[in-house]
């Protein structure tokens, strides 16, 4: 159910302050320290973040698509490392049970999910399983009454501060592709579940990957979510809303680093005049603007349609190929603008260029959003 539109703005409103007057001030020594401090994350829990998008009846704020959007947009305002703290407890990593689990598994764990209690991860990804991410290795074998899990994880976002995994694989060996593949839920602190140490990343520092590996990890049966063999398409529908979140916090970027763009060169003077007088400065803004204006749209209006129920494969993968190379632009426009100033840290430019590079390549590279895009296409004949 969508929030009245008073409450949508008090909401909006409250996050817009949070990341304006306590997550812009201290990006610059996140990146830094490589870590978010407790504190910020302590009040992200008492914002509700963690809990953006799971069912009131669970704890969580319930928020629909376009509502989810429009916060995802005001994260983008500071450091996406930020967002990634909870990004996963209200996307990949808790989505999956929200749209597939039964009611037993969703009171056992929604809730601490919902409060950040609980912090979950999404594990697909695999050494040999990225972009064909119906390849997956890691195997669960059925015993009794539980099942066996053996493989290893690449590049899974909170792994380490993780407690529960929705971790895809496969139990059937003999079927090709996804078809073979279950999803379960997998708590962390199972034996034989082992998590390395964060990879060392060209940006959003304070964000974490992690590789995570099963050594005859026991899970029980009741932890499968969804029907065996049905695990491919479980990630598949989690992954469809992922990309219109991500779609969302990359306007956000962009249209924070316009505003960082205008001021600058409405203050910085070359020639004589400010750099904002210069109409080929003018033409990069103008670029900007039109294209995160064309994002946000493209957005918002997939997340309306997804809210009416429809299924928005085709949308979601278009918002995330088209805002993910758009905000890519404008870093590199607003490098440009910022001159010898965007290129040194101090600007926190350079850094943004850095963050937003990600977007175009997890939740599905660009190249396969144009590959599901044409897919779907080509099925609806036009
Ligand atoms: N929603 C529901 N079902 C879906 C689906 C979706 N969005 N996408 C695919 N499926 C279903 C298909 O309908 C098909 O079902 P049937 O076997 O019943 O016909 C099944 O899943 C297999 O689909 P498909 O044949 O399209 O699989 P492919 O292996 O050819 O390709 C791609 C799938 C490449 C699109 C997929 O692997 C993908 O998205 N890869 C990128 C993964 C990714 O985003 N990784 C990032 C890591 S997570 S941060």
């Amino acid at each position: 159910m969508a929030l009245d539109l008073e409450t949508r703005e008090q909401l909006i409103d409250m996050v817009r302050r949070f990341v304006a007057e306590r997550l812009r001030p201290i990006e610059a020594k996140v990146a830094e320290d490589d870590a978010v401090p407790a504190e910020v994350v302590e009040e992200m829990k008492g914002l509700g973040l963690f809990g953006l998008s799971i069912p009131e009846e669970f704890g969580g704020l319930g928020l629909n698509m376009e509502e989810e959007c429009l916060v995802g947009i005001e994260l983008g305002r500071a450091s996406p490392a930020f967002r990634s703290v909870f990004g996963t407890n209200v996307g990949i990593g808790s989505q999956g049970l929200v749209m597939f689990g039964t009611d037993d598994q969703k009171a056992k764990w929604l809730p601490g999910i919902a409060s950040g209690e609980i912090v979950t991860s999404f594990a697909l990804t695999e050494p040999e399983a990225g972009s064909d991410s119906g390849a997956v290795q890691t195997r669960a074998t059925r015993d009794g009454d539980d099942y066996v899990l053996n493989g290893g994880k690449r590049f899974i976002t909170n792994a380490g501060k993780a407690s529960l995994f929705t971790v895809m694989a496969r139990t059937n060996p003999d079927a090709k592709g996804g078809s073979g593949v279950s999803a379960f839920l997998v708590p962390r602190d199972l034996p034989g579940l082992e998590v390395s140490k964060p990879e060392k990343k060209m940006g959003q520092q304070g964000a974490h990957i992690h590789d995570v590996t099963f050594d005859n990890v026991r899970v029980p049966a009741w932890n499968r979510l969804g029907e065996e063999g049905e695990g491919f398409k479980v990630a598949m529908q989690v992954l469809d809303r992922g990309r219109l979140h991500i779609s969302a916090v990359c306007v956000g970027v962009a249209e924070r680093l316009i505003a960082d763009c205008v001021a600058y060169a409405s203050e910085r003077k070359q020639f004589g005049a400010p750099l904002a007088s210069f109409q080929m400065v003018q033409a990069m803004i103008a670029d900007s603007k039109t294209e995160a204006l064309a994002a946000r749209a493209l957005v918002l209006e997939t997340a309306r349609l997804r809210d009416t129920g429809a299924g928005v494969t085709l949308e979601a993968a278009a918002a995330k190929l088209f805002a993910s190379e758009m905000v890519g632009r404008v870093a590199d426009r607003a490098v440009q603008i910022f001159g010898g100033a965007g290129y040194v840290a101090d600007y926190g430019i350079e850094r943004l260029y850095r963050d937003v590079r990600i977007f175009r390549i997890y939740e599905g590279a660009s190249e396969i959003q144009k590959l599901v895009i044409a897919r779907e296409t080509l099925k609806r004949g036009g």
